[in-house]
């Protein structure tokens, strides 16, 4: 496995690539551009410049997260074939930088969502919450103004201000977008970029939901396994895969992970290893990496990559904010350092004992 660790760029992140650099066992970072909105091309001038910001602190740059997709393209309008052009040459530009991973998602209007980003645990580290009830309660437009409210600062993906503005004219965007329709809309977008892919050797990984259910009734469709085999079935190829997010679909008890990994094992390009707690019907919260920190068994979902065989990007995902660190919501220092030496722990353990 290559050991990441996700970087949102010199002027986005709180933390200093020489910091990162410092964590034991990294191989590099899963970098972005954060002034790129969905739609737009990322030029290689652009992409190579964060390249050689990376390179030169030693670390590789692993993967991008997130090559946005443009709304046109998920509601299926007629505009997009022009974006799905800007991003296969996106797809082109990255891989000429030698860039063979994209994680990406497809979600109408809310990428990701949380109640409380910084929720105060007992110890006084903080972390991300997610209450259904609390939502049940808002208006969609309402979650905007939570998420920036409690943002610190910084800018979260998924949330750009750009975004609240055309709030309204998005919502109109997908009104009638079923479920099927997404599907449809996603598939129709592999089938022109997935050869491009496979030219340029750029595996795309598909985010899950998070929450992995519908909120604000809008049409979701990476929520569980048998969402994920539909989509990786559309166009069969290895570079139509998946980011495999613990976090993200294991906060739904019924996804059951370990048989999730064995069953579409092969097709995994990305993992983003989270572990939740479960607080009741769809409420958790985020916690530490280690399977005693929450509900999931992180040992059974390591072992399960380790005998499917996956060789490819791992990263610790959202970890608790610790010592008084300021950081983005999710994305401190302290909790996916340790997180990820938590994960090399039990890779560690698990390879020696099967030999
Ligand atoms: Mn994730």
């Amino acid at each position: 496995m290559k050991w990441g660790f996700r970087w949102y760029g010199e002027k986005g992140d709180s933390i200093p690539l020489n910091h990162v650099r410092q964590i034991s066992g990294i191989n590099g970072v899963v970098g972005t551009l954060l002034n790129k909105m969905p739609g737009d091309v990322w030029e290689v001038a652009e992409i190579q410049e964060l390249k050689e910001s990376i390179e030169k602190e030693e670390l590789a740059l692993l993967g991008i997260e997130s090559v946005a997709i443009h709304d046109a393209i998920k509601a299926g309008t007629d505009e997009r074939d022009h974006y799905i052009d800007n991003y296969i040459q996106t797809i082109r530009n990255l891989s000429e930088c030698g860039v063979d991973l994209i994680c990406y998602s497809f979600k109408p209007i809310f990428g990701w969502a949380k109640t409380t980003l910084n929720y105060e645990n007992e110890d006084g580290s903080l972390a991300l919450l997610y209450d259904q009830e609390v939502v049940d309660n808002m208006e969609p437009g309402d979650m905007y103004k939570l998420i920036s409210s409690q943002s610190k600062g910084f800018q979260l993906s998924g949330w750009e201000e750009e975004r609240l503005n055309k709030f309204n004219s998005l919502v109109e965007m997908y009104d009638g977008v079923t479920e099927e329709d997404l599907f449809e809309n996603l598939k129709y977008f592999l089938e022109k970029i997935i050869p491009v892919c496979e030219e340029a050797d750029v595996r795309m990984g598909i985010h899950p939901d998070d929450p992995p259910w519908e909120i604000f009734g809008f049409p979701r469709i990476t929520k569980n396994l048998a969402d994920l085999k539909r989509i990786i079935s559309m166009v069969d190829s290895p570079y139509n895969g998946i980011t495999l997010c613990t976090g993200a679909l294991g906060a739904d008890p019924e996804n059951d992970m370990v048989k999730i990994v064995h069953e579409i094992g092969d097709r995994i390009n990305f993992v983003h290893f989270r572990n939740v707690e479960f607080l009741g019907y769809r409420k958790f919260k985020e916690t530490a990496h280690p399977s005693a920190e929450g509900s999931l068994d992180m040992y059974a979902i390591m072992e399960a990559l380790i005998e499917v065989g996956f060789d490819g990007v791992i990263r610790p995902d959202h970890g608790r904010t610790l010592f008084g660190e300021v950081a983005r919501p999710g994305y401190g220092l302290y909790d996916r350092a340790m997180g990820i030496t938590y994960m090399q722990g039990l890779h560690e353990a698990i390879v020696k004992s099967k030999s």
